[in-house]
């Protein structure tokens, strides 16, 4: 059994409206960083899920007039169908309702009590149900909430604190020690600062509404929901039970996580993870927002694109493709449909759909449909084969979640295996079929080497480029690739293209 695990999350989504774009962003990040560390022999475990409690969605389920356990029901089937829409390979799918889940919160403030950190008192303040979220009245923007910009409502009442405050010192000790916790290094900074500018004790029970999960030996509050919530990377490994295997084999977690819950990730849950004697997650990562045409994504403007009208008309791997390489992971972006069609024509279809077609092809044509005879290597043939084997950098990148370069570290073999075909111009080589031979099959292990280095990124794709290309699977190890892949003489199928162009007719509709 190998002893290299990784586990990963992305936050549990509020299952209060559809999954769009921003919701499928996060979920490819995690994807491609699990399937990168499975196929690098990585016992790996990827969790995703649905927050589900909490007075918004009490109150989204009255405005339906249906039994709250219900409306989340339906909705968070819609965020597990995100799996099979975007090719995501989680091993698992969490719910806040669930019996194991409210087992481990219940168990986790147990614990924050047991350690004395948590004390009553009455709380007053300003609550922006759709954050979730309390403000103080000088944390307010002309009267609404900071972050979001929603209404916000006061509230009175008797409520569990956690003592925050206590963390300060702790929090900035780590920080120091541990520069790399939080990415990229802008986020990092602001949350320094602010915790920096001091912590307030923070308000962690509700005794106004119902829809949480019970506090312990006190049946008038429920859990705040995100205390509630963050417990959900323990319960996706099995943190309250007796046997703690998956625990101890997993933890601790990398958490991907938008800008907008950086300050729950990067503050409060250390602090809490501190007060309950567990280690802190290796990583906590912040990517940025997605807008729409550069639009904000709101019900109001309907605005919002399910990624299933996305992957219906183009393709699940030219989403994930064009999410990834668009921007890089953890600056804003904006999704045009121009640039997506743009992107799936010249990077998708030529840069690397021609250059794979028209070397099979030629193989398909002039080597009798065989995997040709690789001869001596010229130096201009090893030069160009020395670059295509980019596992090291790729390593590198996504240990860093940079699948933006990681993406461009495989776009630039592509670029360069276009040039030696250009230079060496096989099809002008029909009467030297030796020679032509030759450059193809250098060109064919290039291709090779691409599939596999292209899997965790665009799965589909490059399993079917592996298959199109006669790929022998017990002459690689996951993506650990070493000198030649491909077998002389093996047949390949007739080539079929598998990155369509996006016709312009297409385009314009
Ligand atoms: O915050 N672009 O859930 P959520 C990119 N339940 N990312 C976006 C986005 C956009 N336009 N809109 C939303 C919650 N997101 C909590 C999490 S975790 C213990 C609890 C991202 O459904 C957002 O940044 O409101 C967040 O990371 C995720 O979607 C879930 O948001």
């Amino acid at each position: 059994m190998t002893n290299k695990t990784a586990y990963i999350t992305t936050p549990i989504y509020y299952p209060s409206g559809d999954p769009h774009i921003g919701s499928a962003y996060t979920s490819v990040a995690a994807d491609i960083y699990s399937r990168f560390k499975r196929l690098d022999g990585y016992d790996t475990k990827f969790l995703t899920g649905t927050d589900e409690h909490g007075l918004k969605l009490q109150r989204a389920a009255e405005a339906k007039n249906m039994p709250t356990q219900e409306f989340v029901d339906e909705l968070s089937a819609k965020f597990r169908e995100l799996t099979p829409i975007m090719n995501l390979s989680n091993d698992d799918f969490i719910r806040t309702t669930q019996t194991r889940h409210i087992k481990t919160a219940t168990k986790f403030w147990n614990k924050l009590q047991e350690n004395g950190y948590i004390y009553k008192d009455t709380y007053a303040g300003w609550y922006s149900v759709s954050d979730e979220t309390y403000y103080t009245e000088d944390e307010l923007v002309d009267g609404k909430s900071p972050d979001s910009g929603h209404d916000v409502e006061w509230l009175e009442e008797e409520s569990y604190y956690f003592k925050l405050s206590e963390f300060q010192e702790k929090l900035l000790a780590y920080y120091d020690e541990n520069p790399d916790f939080i990415q990229p290094k802008s986020r990092f900074n602001e949350v320094y600062s602010f915790v920096k500018n001091g912590l307030r004790d923070l308000s962690i029970s509700r005794s106004t509404f119902s829809w949480g999960v019970p506090v312990p030996n006190d049946d008038k509050h429920i859990m705040y929901v995100w205390i509630d919530a963050l417990t959900n990377y323990l319960s996706g490994i099995n943190w309250a039970d007796d046997d703690k295997t998956e625990f101890d084999k997993y933890w601790p977690a990398i958490h991907i996580v938008g800008k907008d819950i950086l300050k729950f990730h990067a503050i409060y849950w250390p602090a809490m993870l501190m007060a309950a004697d567990i280690e802190l997650p290796k990583k906590i990562i912040a990517h940025g927002w997605w807008t729409v045409e550069g639009e904000k994504m709101s019900k109001s403007k309907g605005n919002a694109i399910h990624p299933k009208t996305l992957t219906n008309e183009y393709g699940c791997d030219q989403l994930r493709y064009f999410l990834m390489r668009e921007i890089s992971f953890g600056n804003d972006g904006d999704f045009n449909k121009d640039r997506f069609i743009s992107r799936i024509n010249s990077e998708l279809a030529n840069d690397l759909g021609n250059l794979f077609q028209r070397v099979l092809t030629m193989i398909y044509k002039n080597c009798d449909a065989k995997i040709p005879h690789l001869a001596e290597l010229s130096s201009q043939d090893k030069e160009f084969l020395s670059q295509v084997n980019v596992l090291e950098k790729l390593r590198k990148e996504i240990d860093n979640l940079e699948f933006h370069n990681g993406l461009n570290t495989i776009w630039h073999v592509i670029g360069e295996a276009n040039r030696y075909m250009d230079t060496m111009q096989p099809w002008k080589l029909k009467n030297e079929p030796e020679k032509m031979a030759h450059v193809l099959r250098v060109l064919a292990e290039c291709l090779a080497y691409l599939s596999i280095q292209l899997e965790p990124f665009m799965p589909e794709s490059a399993k079917k480029m592996q298959t199109a290309i006669s790929l022998q699977f017990n002459n690689f190890n996951g993506l650990e690739v070493k000198g030649e892949v491909l077998v002389e003489g093996t047949t390949i199928p007739k080539p079929q293209g598998i990155f369509p162009r996006i016709e312009k007719k297409e385009e314009a509709a």
